[in-house]
């Protein structure tokens, strides 16, 4: 397979300003044809006259030329695509070709997920649908004609406003929609089904009305409030936080069963995951409630971040994807927590991106190079793009950057650009921001490394600290610049007050110190503050301004006083993580040595106080009192011990369970009270303590709790208390396992949302097992590998099982191997997911690196195997 560069980026030969697309839908049989004005885009004496289109899985049938058909010697079908030779230098280009929806496994193109037609074109299945220039700089007004059977396909959606319908013989009929706003064909779309409809209003800033409709499977409609409630607020958002207006009359969301990922933000017709529409309290968690508000926002977002401003090419991609990330997290912060959704975001970030940057196929945000642009809807893209803008954020203040936002979107509206106009557009509105270092982010890889030491001195009432940075290599990056870097701080007095910071030389042009942020910006640097009169406690990175990691010289106690102390929110749940993270690491070690296991007596008291502290808002506290995951403590290994992490993981648990079991009863019997369901932060950081604190009852190994579980499963009224329950009793193997199982299966194998829980709850549960019951569910009647979710759910949440999926005899690598072949042959996206989950080929004990080796290499052996899992096999293995 080819490998794509950014370097070799050239603007396209000709344009396509219009396309008129007509499709006469048919499962096996869909005709196209797409009439499209063709341009030269330079100097049409300079240019090559083949005009080459890109196009994948098509039966050409007829290409026309300003009317005129063309001959088997005007053009040639080549590999991907199509050539029209000699074109002129303005033309109309007609062609009709042919397509198979219900063939395409793939779900990408123009596909059928149940009996609804859809499509998903990001970044390039618009070629799966007909020929044409296939790049996001291609932007053009597109006009869409729909025609169906009218009994099966009563709703015909395409982007833009309906500007006709009507009857047609054969009881078919027809929809033409029109798009005002010139966009890259990624952003087309299509849908046809017997959908049922939920409708909703909201009027804008200036006083336009909107329709919104979100369509569903019938039956379905009364599980939309909350994806209409967070539209609403997200059209509000974006009016009050960036002044931005819906364009369109018409905003509507479509839910489907078979999709690939969250959501796509096509221009006024969003198509979405169902998972990420569909909730009410029977059927969704609380956490599936945050996932539909900040996915709905998120494409609500893109609206103006990505689609009235689109990227030039796909390496671009973090321009919209980073900056529409940010958006909907500070969204999310402003509708709930805000501490603690930055803490989610964080944990998310910590546990996978880092993982990502760290491991073979680790890339910058901006990467130079691809083989499968698909690869690259990365966590790094996404997650690590956010807190880049983030820092932009933190550096220009919030004035400055809505100042630089403002200045995008008046440059640069209805064009597709690069992440260099975007800080051009930031730098002008902030008096010429000088961004030189700070764009190191955008084409490094990596995590960066802050060593720090700290030094006092009494005498003079100074206190220093040395920050040294560094980030190793990744690949294809042996040596990396310095970043320059917002770094949160604060020196914590004994009384628990910041000392005011006050720098005691300043030496360069740019301010080294505004509003308790440092700029960090040398390999290695030393701030020096006066005024300090006792030894400080500092705190580092508050809020986590930079997304780095820390090392520093600073004894434990300080993690303890700071769990207690920072004045900083965030920083508090650092440090008591900072702390359990060191000490399971020392546990981890004593483990594989065989010296007994015993828990630092320090960390249990400080541990106790928060679970006494009854000023802890509920949320908090249990993200506070969740001790790091296997996949965090794994970070610190440099080869990983899956076993004996998983074991001291159960270990420190149990320990602090046993010694605070009073406490933590009489918490989970304070918050199991008969009450009326509420959506209300308050009333979800109830039910997520509660289930903490029952999760921590249980690994005491008293088998009351196990009845008490029992009970809560019976009893719920919310699915947030049932799967919490289902869950545990399926990890702690209690003796209620098989019964709940078979219990809950009954009571919900038609909603195939929650049967995804259902198989999530037991791909996950410990033990040898597990693998045989989830070879088992491959064929149960609620299982369907062409639907990703599923996959997701069974497949993809073993991979993540790590002492199972890592199971020294293998069986657990041969499994995934033989589905990620499998899976191959229909859905290449899907499959490249899973093969990422032999990440850390390179840091396995080398009898698990052998076994890993054979699956890697027997991936590679196979023939055909897509380009999607090529690129990431083959690089993991390199
Ligand atoms: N832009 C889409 C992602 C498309 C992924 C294609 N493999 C969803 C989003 O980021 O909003
Ligand atoms: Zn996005």
């Amino acid at each position: 397979p080819q490998t794509i560069f950014l370097k070799d980026y050239t603007p396209s030969d000709y344009l396509i300003s219009k396309i008129h697309l007509t499709f006469d839908l048919d499962d096996t049989n869909t005709q196209v044809i797409s009439k499209m004005n063709v341009s030269a885009n330079y100097d049409f004496k300079s240019l090559k006259r083949d005009l080459v289109l890109n196009g994948e899985e098509l039966t050409l049938n007829k290409i026309f030329v300003d009317g005129v058909e063309l001959g088997a010697d005007q053009y040639e079908l080549i590999e991907d695509g199509l050539v029209i030779k000699e074109v002129k230098e303005e033309f109309i280009l007609e062609i009709h070709n042919t397509i198979n929806p219900l063939a395409n496994k793939a779900l990408d193109g123009l596909y059928k997920s149940g009996s609804i037609f859809c499509t998903q074109n990001e970044p390039e299945g618009f070629r799966r649908i007909t020929y044409f220039i296939d790049r996001p700089d291609i932007m053009a007004v597109y006009t869409t004609k729909v025609i169906a059977d009218k009994a099966k396909y009563p709703v015909l959606l395409s982007n833009g406003n309906p500007i006709d319908s009507g009857d047609l013989e054969g009881g078919k009929h027809f929809v033409e929609w029109l798009d005002p706003f010139v966009k890259p064909s990624y952003l087309y779309a299509l849908v046809a089904g017997d959908l049922g409809l939920v409708q909703d209003e909201f009027t804008t800033m200036s006083g336009r009305k909107i329709d919104l409709r979100i369509y569903v499977d019938k039956g379905n409609e009364s599980k939309c409030d909350h994806a209409m409630e967070s539209l609403k607020n997200s059209m509000r958002w974006d009016e009050e936080v960036y002044g931005r207006e819906y364009d369109l009359d018409i905003y509507m969301i479509v839910a489907v069963d078979a999709f690939n990922m969250g959501a796509m933000e096509n221009k006024g017709l969003n198509i979405f995951n169902s998972a990420y529409v569909l909730a009410d309290p029977k059927t969704a968690t609380d956490s599936n409630f945050f996932g539909v508000e900040g996915v709905i926002g998120h494409e609500y977002f893109h609206n103006w971040t990505g689609n009235r401003i689109t990227c030039r090419d796909w390496f671009q991609l973090t321009l919209k994807e980073g900056l529409t990330v940010f958006r909907d997290q500070e969204f999310s912060s402003d509708m709930n927590s805000r501490v603690v959704n930055r803490i989610a975001n964080i944990k998310t970030l910590k546990s996978r991106q880092f993982v990502e940057d760290a491991g073979p196929t680790a890339h910058p945000i901006k990467p130079s190079s691809y083989i499968e642009i698909n690869n690259f809807y990365t966590m790094t893209i996404y997650e690590k793009g956010s807190e880049v803008i983030r820092m932009i954020h933190t550096l220009l203040g919030a004035d400055g950057f809505r100042k630089g936002t403002d200045k995008y979107f008046e440059l640069f509206d209805g064009q597709a650009v690069t992440t260099e106009d975007f800080i051009h557009a930031m730098s002008v509105a902030n008096d010429n921001y000088d961004f030189t270092q700070f764009k190191n982010w955008y084409h490094q890889a990596g995590t960066p490394m802050l060593d720090i030491k700290t030094s006092y001195n009494e005498a003079a009432k100074e206190y220093s600290i040395t920050v040294t940075q560094s980030c190793k290599p990744t690949p294809g990056q042996d040596e990396k610049k310095p970043y320059h870097m917002p770094f949160g701080l604060g020196l914590v007095s004994k009384d628990g007050a910041d000392f005011p910071l006050k720098l005691k030389e300043v030496f360069t042009a740019q301010p080294q110190i505004e509003e308790n942020i440092l700029h960090l910006t040398q390999e290695s640097e030393t701030f020096t503050f006066t005024g300090i009169d006792h030894e400080p406690v500092p705190s580092f990175n508050r809020g986590f301004s930079a997304p780095v990691n820390l090392k520093s010289d600073r004894p434990l106690s300080d993690f303890v006083f700071l769990m207690a102390n920072d004045n900083d929110e965030y920083n508090r749940y650092e440090s008591a993580q900072a702390l359990a993270i060191e000490l399971m690491s020392c546990l981890v070690k004593d483990a594989a040595n065989g010296v007994p296991l015993k828990l630092d007596a320090p960390f249990i008291k400080a541990y106790g106080e928060l679970i006494k502290d009854e000023s802890l808002d509920n949320s908090f506290k249990a993200l506070i009192l969740d001790i790091p995951s296997e996949g965090i403590l794994h970070q610190a290994q440099d080869v990983v011990d899956f076993e004996n992490t998983f074991k001291v993981r159960k270990f420190v648990k149990e320990t602090l369970a046993k010694t605070y079991e009073q406490e933590l009863s009489a918490i989970y019997d304070s918050l199991n009270v008969d009450k009326e369901y509420s959506l209300s932060p308050e009333a979800m950081g109830e039910r997520e303590l509660k289930n903490l604190v029952l999760g921590l009852l249980l690994s005491t190994g008293n088998s009351k709790y196990d009845d008490l579980a029992y009970e809560q499963f019976v009893k719920a009224t919310n699915m947030t208390d049932e799967f919490a329950a289902l869950t545990m009793i399926i990890h702690s193997d209690s003796k209620y396992a098989d019964e709940v199982i078979e219990k809950f299966f009954i009571k919900w194998k038609h909603e195939t949302l929650v049967m995804q829980k259902w198989l999530t709850a037991q791909a996950s549960a410990r033990g040898e097992k597990t693998l045989g019951r989830v070879k088992e569910l491959l064929s149960n009647e609620v299982y369907d590998k062409s639907v990703p979710n599923l996959v997701r759910s069974l497949i993809g949440t073993f991979t993540a099982n790590y002492t199972e999926f890592h199971n020294t005899s293998g069986v657990g690598y041969e499994f995934i191997t033989n589905q990620i072949i499998d899976i191959d042959k229909l859905n290449p996206q899907m499959a490249s997911r899973l093969a990422g989950s032999f990440k850390d080929y390179k840091r396995l004990p080398s009898d698990l690196k052998a076994l890993v080796k054979t699956s890697l290499e027997r991936i590679l052996a196979e023939k055909d195997i897509s380009r999607n899992v090529y690129e990431i096999v083959s690089k993991t293995h390199a």
